[in-house]
């Protein structure tokens, strides 16, 4: 267990409440992940604290994040690269089946690991300044980090493939519209707003968080068969539990809230 907030030269984090807010904070390079950033990342998503219920990744200065830091990447020999990208994939993996819900506030540049950190959050949440892109292919390299398993499942195949193929950037209404965030906000707004839906995913019964982060997207990527399954599994297991009783009886007794409330 490290301390929080935990001393990261890349990352300032703070405790609100439930919800564990991580900055990127290396402005100066665009919030550029060299291997340090990405590394303290994983210390966090390692550490979190029982008392944090859900997070929210952001970037400090203009951007979100410029991807990964290229300057690191011209020393690298085939087997490096590997090993490089797989630790990509394990770090994102903590990130999207980790023990808490993640929320991406996205504002600037969102391109490349930038996009692929911000595809293996739960909910994105971006600004009006927000852009999206996959430099890769102009840059003369492939994504290593987990896009083409993650950016297929918003924006679809052919979107993925023609950002690759033509360096196409979409501006923030239109990643609004495919796919590539949930919500779009006014300018300066991203940060505000998934703060304002980490409380409310914070106060969810704790099973039905467990089942949207780690149940839902296996069942997604099984056969119907075993996802059905697994869904009837997950439903039983969620209603014994004494929390949605509770949260039941107060509906059925007239103490909460109805939809749209
Ligand atoms: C960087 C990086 C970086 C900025 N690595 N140093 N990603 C890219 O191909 C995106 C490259 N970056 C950009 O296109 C632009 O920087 C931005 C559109 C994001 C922002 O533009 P701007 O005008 O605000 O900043 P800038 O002046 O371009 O950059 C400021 C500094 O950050 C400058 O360094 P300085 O020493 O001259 O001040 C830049 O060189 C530096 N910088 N981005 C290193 N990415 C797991 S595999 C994932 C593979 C990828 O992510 S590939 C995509 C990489």
């Amino acid at each position: 267990m490290i301390d929080f907030p935990s001393p990261s030269e890349f990352l300032k984090i703070t405790v609100l409440e439930s919800t564990l807010l991580v900055g990127l904070n290396r402005p100066e390079k665009r919030n550029a992940f060299n291997d340090a950033l990405l590394l303290d990342l994983e210390k966090v998503m390692d550490a979190l604290p029982a008392s944090i219920r859900c997070m929210v990744i952001y970037g400090e200065g203009k951007h979100f994040s410029a991807g990964l830091d290229l300057s690191e990447l011209t020393e690298r020999n085939a087997s490096e690269g590997v090993y490089h990208s797989r630790m990509w994939h394990r770090v994102l993996d903590k990130v999207q089946y980790g023990r808490v819900p993640v929320i991406a506030a996205l504002h600037g540049a969102v391109v490349g690991g930038g996009l692929e950190l911000a595809s293996a959050c739960h909910i994105r949440v971006a600004d009006a300044t927000t852009m999206y892109a996959l430099p890769e292919g102009q840059r003369g390299i492939f994504v290593g980090g987990g896009a083409s398993v993650r950016v297929p499942k918003l924006i679809g195949l052919a979107r993925m493939t023609d950002m690759m193929f033509t360096g196409r950037v979409y501006k923030a209404e239109e990643g609004e519209r495919i796919g590539l965030a949930q919500y779009l906000v006014e300018t300066g707004k991203s940060l505000e707003k998934a703060l304002e839906l980490a409380e409310k995913v914070a106060s969810n019964a704790g099973m039905t968080n467990f089942a949207l982060v780690q149940v839902l997207p296996r069942i997604v990527d099984a056969s119907p068969e075993q996802g059905l399954l697994m869904e009837s599994l997950m439903a039983a297991i969620a209603q014994s539990a004494p929390e949605a009783k509770e949260r039941l009886r107060d509906f059925l007794e007239g103490r909460a809230k109805k939809v749209g409330e």
